[in-house]
């Protein structure tokens, strides 16, 4: 079965591809399928509803069985900030070392006890033959580092949080144990058996 993974982030690519290694799958990336330039706006006031926006968005315009997550970082001393939307977090324009820098600027002064956070993911599947959607929720708990690790690995806010049970950030771990431990990781571990049950029923 072919299956389309609709994301622009190369991040979350690769860390798809990886996750979804040994499941009998073809992976296309939305660049494969001509779809590259394609913005879905999200908009809506909940993981859920804007996963459904991207995974509908493009599996309709692909036909193909698609995946697609949206990711939420909440932290604890700031009320539950950047929450839904931490790709816009600080503002329009910002790199994501800006919104790093503008994260670790609001924690200052926030002792590491107090900088909890966890990482949401809902990982959304559509079959564009029945329009049915069906969705997946994973949580990593962990806290924001007093300064960002500049080793250099992974994505987005990956420098900055360091996951429950380890003295590293996402940044500094190899790419198969963030995915062991990883919200993304924990959701994809729930999507497999219904992408493998959607390739039987194919
Ligand atoms: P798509 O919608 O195309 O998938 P996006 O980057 O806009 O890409 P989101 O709307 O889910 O994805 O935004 C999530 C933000 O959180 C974005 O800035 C990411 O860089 C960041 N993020 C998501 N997953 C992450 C992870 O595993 N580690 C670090 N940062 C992550």
């Amino acid at each position: 079965m072919d299956l389309l993974i609709g994301t622009s982030n190369a991040g979350k690519l690769g860390e798809f591809q990886e996750l979804l290694i040994g499941v009998d799958l073809r992976l296309l990336s939305l660049k494969d399928v001509g779809l590259g330039d394609m913005d879905v706006a999200e908009d809506a006031t909940t993981l859920e509803e804007n996963a459904a926006l991207k995974v509908k968005a493009y599996s309709q315009a692909s036909g193909l069985i698609t995946v697609a997550d949206d990711t939420g970082l909440y932290v604890d001393a700031l009320d539950g900030r950047p929450g839904i939307y931490p790709a816009r977090y600080g503002g329009p324009g910002l790199t994501p070392k800006d919104r790093r820098q503008k994260l670790l600027g609001e924690l200052q002064g926030v002792p590491a006890e107090k900088r909890t956070a966890r990482f949401v993911c809902v990982i959304a599947v559509a079959n564009p033959q029945t329009a049915e959607v069906t969705h997946v929720r994973g949580v990593c708990e962990g806290h924001i580092a007093l300064a960002e690790d500049e080793s250099g690995g992974g994505f987005g806010y990956d420098p900055v949080f360091i996951p429950e049970g380890y003295n590293a950030t996402f940044s500094s771990l190899p790419l198969d144990e963030k995915n062991r431990v990883s919200h993304r990781g924990r959701a994809a571990s729930m999507m497999i058996p219904i992408l493998r049950r959607m390739a039987d029923e194919k």
